[in-house]
């Protein structure tokens, strides 16, 4: 591991920045109620690079206000599914044609490699706006033949309408901040919902960039309101409140729970994406070049801070050392620093809690045993950067076994044969993702179905895409997102029956 150094903030960024970042509420850029900011941190050098406002209850509230009024009766719900598929195409063109600037106020907020944002947060981001164009006018309900034992020679013609499921609350994180709105908002457009969008408070000027681009599109106001702010009052107040109708949440399982409780008030619907700690499983027989740089990827990609993150990795006994040593040394070599210097392989940690909840589980694990075969601890500021961290004799009870670290920490442990594989890998409360490194496929597939997890790379990790559907198992989540699974979570299917 080697340090990278370079400048902050981008010339193409400083015009957006030094406008005030206000809420977008029913099409139009305001105020919060309280008339409150909040600091917006560069993780890289831990300066203030802008403020935003800080929208609580009352904002939300006025957010839902447009939102529902835009739903009911308002132009999006008289548009034809052909022209809101349009418009939601637009977004994406929109997304393309500004990538570059994207992709540094991503870097910029989020701390990541500037050619990561590029390559995969800003092209993800369009082309899910684009496959969720798509959807729009392929949203149909079915006939149904009855055969109902109490009306005998009853004739009836039955059909399901799939309609959309109203005003809908999304509250997203900072480690993917454009994608994650893109995630939310893709089908929620397509499906004719209305939304308030939450962005972290970590990381709020992609969301409201996207806003701009999404107001330039054509979108009608009232359809997309944005409000920026803390989880606690902004982010409860969209869980809770009576007039939302749904609410679709990505971050904590902590969090995550209470939600669920939030939303019981009106019975909202929940869809849960939360925390996760993926087994990723190398074989003796697997192609060890590939699965240790495979291992390493799926670990350090965007400092660790990947919800579906390789960070439990299962090595078959033979070749446990030399896989952790070949893991250990891509750590020791990845370049950390700035997302903004071409040389970077990885950037900081998103923010000072961030970074010192990491460091507090790098301790912990040495505490309880653990081995830093590479890193093991924080590097000296001013920016949150840690090293790329390797454990091993790590074991399941361990806390950097058992709870999601979410930073570039890997803990490697052996297994001897599948039995005692399949059972180490799904002791887990969570179940999001998990991997397979072999070159036998019938293990490959036997891993496949006994995995409890919602996603399985086979000889490959973190690959996404707009049509693959993503979620978890157990305590990661509830529901789907992306593919046209992600649309069921916003439709209501209406039966309707006829006596003919
Ligand atoms: O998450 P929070 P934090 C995990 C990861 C990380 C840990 C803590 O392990 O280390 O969570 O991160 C909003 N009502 N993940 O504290 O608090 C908040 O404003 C409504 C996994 O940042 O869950 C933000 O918009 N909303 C993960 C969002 O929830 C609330 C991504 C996420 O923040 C709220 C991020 C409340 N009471 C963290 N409290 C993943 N699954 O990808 C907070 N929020």
């Amino acid at each position: 591991m080697s340090t990278a150094t370079a400048s902050s903030v981008p010339a193409a960024l400083q015009s957006f920045l030094s406008q005030p970042k206000q809420l977008l509420i029913g099409g139009k850029w305001v105020n919060s109620a309280s008339g409150k900011h909040f600091d917006v941190f560069d993780p890289a050098t831990d300066q203030v690079i802008a403020q935003a406002a800080e929208g609580d209850a009352a904002d939300v509230d006025r957010a839902v206000k447009a939102a529902r009024a835009a739903f009911d009766g308002g132009p999006w719900s008289k548009m034809t599914a052909s022209n809101r598929g349009r418009l939601i195409w637009r977004v994406g063109e929109l997304i393309e044609e500004h990538a570059d600037e994207l992709a540094q106020l991503e870097t910029l907020d989020n701390g990541k490699p500037l050619g990561v944002a590029r390559a995969a947060d800003v092209a993800l981001a369009a082309d899910m706006f684009r496959y969720m164009a798509g959807w729009a006018t392929k949203i149909e309900g079915n006939t149904i033949p009855l055969n109902v034992p109490y009306a005998p020679g009853g004739e009836f013609h039955a059909f399901t309408l799939k309609e959309p499921i109203g005003v809908v609350g999304q509250i997203i994180p900072w480690n993917f901040p454009l994608l994650m709105a893109a995630w939310k908002l893709g089908p929620a457009l397509a499906t004719g919902c209305t939304i308030v969008l939450k962005p972290a408070e970590q990381t709020p000027l992609s969301a409201i960039r996207l806003g701009e681009l999404i107001q330039e599109a054509g979108i009608p106001d009232g359809v997309v309101n944005i409000i920026t702010g803390f989880g606690e009052t902004a982010g409860a107040a969209i869980a809770s409140h009576e007039q939302i109708d749904k609410v679709a949440f990505t971050g904590s399982t902590e969090v995550g729970k209470l939600i669920i409780g939030a939303a019981a008030g009106n019975l909202k619907k929940v869809t849960l994406e939360l925390g996760g700690k993926s087994p990723n499983v190398v074989y003796d027989d697997a192609d060890l070049d590939m699965a240790i740089a495979g291992a390493a990827d799926a670990i350090f990609f965007n400092q660790g801070q990947v919800c579906s993150a390789g960070s439990r990795l299962f090595v078959q006994k033979g070749i446990y050392d030399d896989v952790v040593a070949g893991v250990s040394e891509i750590a020791k070599n990845l370049k950390v620093g700035s997302g903004f210097d071409a040389s970077t392989q990885m950037g900081p940690l998103v923010s000072r809690e961030q970074h010192d909840r990491v460091t507090r589980f790098l301790k912990a694990g040495a505490d309880q045993g653990a081995e830093a075969v590479a890193g093991g601890s924080a590097i000296d500021g001013p920016g949150y950067f840690v090293q790329p961290t390797v454990l091993k004799h790590a074991t399941e009870e361990m806390s950097v076994v058992r709870e999601e670290i979410f930073g570039p920490v890997v803990a490697a442990m052996p297994f001897e044969n599948d039995g005692d594989l399949i059972a180490q890998a799904n002791n887990s409360a969570y179940g999001l993702a998990s991997g397979i490194w072999t070159r036998d496929i019938s293990k490959a597939h036997r891993f496949a179905k006994a995995v409890k997890a919602g996603t399985v790379w086979i000889n490959c990790y973190s690959i996404f895409d707009a049509a693959l559907p993503f979620g978890g198992y157990k305590q990661s989540g509830w529901g789907r997102e992306m593919g046209h699974a992600a649309l069921e979570n916003y439709l209501q299917t209406k039966s309707v029956c006829i006596s003919l």
